[in-house]
């Protein structure tokens, strides 16, 4: 009889190994500093599935690299306007994700939005905004207006910080110069230009990895920045403040979807249902520092997240990047490829 049990538990422990050998993987492909070590360990623990994570800094790396054909990536996360142009390059799976058991916990205003509105690609991630942070300590500003960040004063010069891709920067460019997102207008962009010119002689880095490192060690006094990120650097004890301009900031939300021709589609789907329950998107918000919109997450979170001056936009205004149309996309092109120079 002993030795009966002992077999059936063998058996019955190669058959869990093997099934947890069987869940697989899922390689998983984000921004930098935007994945919750404890989420990937939690998720791998209840499922079996083990995640790679490779990071990214912009939405423009992530498309070029679903442009680029087979990526061996299962998951990735970019903003909404990039969610609309990957639907319509056809770089992105089908999932139906409010089929979904979790997808309940989706608060309704978030549900079916503009850019996924049959809700058939894109399951939600984070959401938050772009603007810039600056050292309270380095007398380059007060937060009150993107002058500061455009135009900056002589403290500044030769240590501010911007983003290594156009498409946030150029929309806060807009902002400051009261133009519309997108506009085709030649004496728009050339405005644009002449800023962005402008500003570069007090640039000291292109850079949209490590910025609030950078700030945070006086590297940069004045950069780029994502609310989160910046927050972050706060909590640290750092003197870093992330500015909410009287023009305002720019809005972004960013959702996980899956890569055409993606290998393990079964297992996305599993971490995309698994991340809409409430007390797992909590770790990854406060991780980051970012707001979701998934209801009763925020029970789960620490306090600061609550009281986060970074994440309660004051009455500025937020205007979410749109996809643009190819004539403005190559003009933005030329003007940074310049810039860059
Ligand atoms: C955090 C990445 C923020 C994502 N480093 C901005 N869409």
């Amino acid at each position: 009889m002993k030795k009966l049990l002992g077999v059936a538990l063998a058996g019955a422990f190669s058959l869990a190994a093997s099934q947890a050998h069987a869940a697989g993987e899922l390689y998983f492909y984000n921004w930098t500093d935007y994945t919750a070590p404890d989420l990937i360990t939690k998720f791998e623990k209840e499922t079996g599935i083990k995640v790679t994570v490779d990071t990214y800094d912009s939405n423009e790396t992530l498309l070029a690299k679903l442009k680029s054909g087979a990526t061996g990536y299962d998951l990735a996360v970019p903003s909404q306007n990039f969610v609309t142009i990957m639907v319509a390059e056809n770089l992105l799976e089908e999932v139906d994700v409010s089929k979904m058991e979790n997808f309940k916990h989706v608060a309704k205003a978030f549900r079916f939005p503009e850019w996924d509105p049959k809700q058939m690609f894109s399951s939600p991630y984070q959401m938050g905004t772009t603007s810039y942070a600056l050292r309270t300590d380095a007398g380059v500003g007060d937060c009150s207006s993107l002058k500061e960040f455009f135009e900056p004063n002589e403290k500044a010069s030769g240590s501010v910080g911007v983003f290594k891709t156009p498409e946030e920067v150029a929309n806060m460019g807009h902002i400051y110069l009261g133009q519309e997102f997108c506009t085709e207008k030649t004496e728009d962009l050339k405005a644009l230009q002449a800023l962005l010119q402008k500003q570069k002689e007090h640039v000291k880095v292109f850079s949209s990895e490590g910025t609030m490192d950078r700030l945070g060690s006086g590297v940069t006094t004045i950069s780029n920045a994502w609310n989160g990120d910046a927050m972050k650097q706060r909590l640290a004890g750092q003197k870093v403040k992330y500015c909410f301009p009287k023009e305002g900031v720019v809005g972004w939300y960013d959702s996980l979807v899956i890569p055409k021709g993606a290998k393990n589609v079964e297992n996305a789907k599993t971490f995309m249902n698994w991340l809409m329950k409430p007390e797992n998107m909590a770790i990854q918000s406060d991780f980051a520092k970012y707001a979701n919109p998934i209801e009763g997450s925020g029970k789960h979170m620490s306090k600061d997240m609550a009281t986060s001056p970074e994440v309660s936009v004051p009455t500025v205004p937020v205007k979410f990047g749109r996809s643009c149309g190819p004539k403005y996309v190559k003009a933005i092109d030329k003007i940074w490829t310049k810039l860059l120079q």
